[in-house]
């Protein structure tokens, strides 16, 4: 049966929620069929019967699940037989730290970079809850934020040192292949990459070759995906 994934989409259907492509990656890496719903951000309320506050959310058969850690776990242990996002208990809880490590460190760093054009590729209905509620969280206009956008570039940067650090002695942060930790930080940048005017990576940045290895992962899922033209 095919898996349901309300996923966060644009005006012009871009998909570039990052922890929305935490589960689309998690489900092709368990070799799962998956229809992901186009969800604007006004609409999260009305899915799956109301209730919904964030996105992803899953529907499997009778099972909802919200929460890209909960779902990423929903779809280890119902699927235990597919392969492995975690490669164990301990890398389980390993993957906790790095999302962690993401969220904090990295979403963070690039949302600096991101919002404005996070913000312009929204439905108008959209557009204003996401000003209204960024500008409140930032307590600065996104205009004010944008601006300032090109000294943090090379904050971000330097914030991907850890990963940089171990890709370059193997392919993927899971080792020969990819774990759930690659996605978490792959997801992180995709949502620069869909949604961005700006070049994340130097030229030159050895974790580039890391990135494309992650776009070409299960048929290319990620480098189809249709992104922001600059
Ligand atoms: N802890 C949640 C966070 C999900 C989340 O924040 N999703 C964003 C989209 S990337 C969202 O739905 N935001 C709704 C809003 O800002 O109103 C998860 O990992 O799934």
């Amino acid at each position: 049966m095919t898996i349901v994934l309300y996923d966060l989409a644009s005006r012009d259907d871009l998909r570039f929620s990052p922890n929305c492509w935490r589960t689309r990656l998690a489900l092709a890496h368990k070799g799962l069929a998956a229809d992901a719903v186009p969800t604007r951000f006004t609409e999260i309320a009305d899915i799956c019967g109301g209730g919904q506050k964030t996105i992803p959310v899953i529907e499997d058969g009778d099972s909802t699940v919200a929460d890209s850690w909960q779902i990423a776990n929903y779809l280890e242990e119902t699927y235990a037989d597919a392969p492995s996002l975690f490669g164990g208990a301990a890398g389980r809880e390993y993957a906790r730290f790095v999302q962690a490590w993401v969220q904090s460190q990295i979403h963070t760093r690039l949302a600096r970079l991101i919002i404005k054009d996070v913000h312009d590729i929204l439905t108008p209905e959209d557009q204003g809850y996401f000003r209204e509620s960024r500008e409140r969280a930032f307590r600065r206009s996104l205009e004010e934020i944008h601006a300032a956008r090109d000294a943090h570039v090379d904050d971000l940067r330097r914030a991907l040192t850890p990963v940089r650090q171990v890709i370059e002695s193997q392919p993927f942060l899971g080792g020969e292949a990819p774990l759930y930790p690659d996605y978490l930080v792959f997801s992180a940048l995709q949502w620069g990459r869909t949604t961005g005017s700006l070049a994340l990576m130097a030229d030159d940045d050895p974790l580039n070759a890391w990135v494309e290895r992650c776009l070409d992962l299960h048929g290319g899922l990620a480098r189809s995906a249709p992104a922001r033209a600059t």
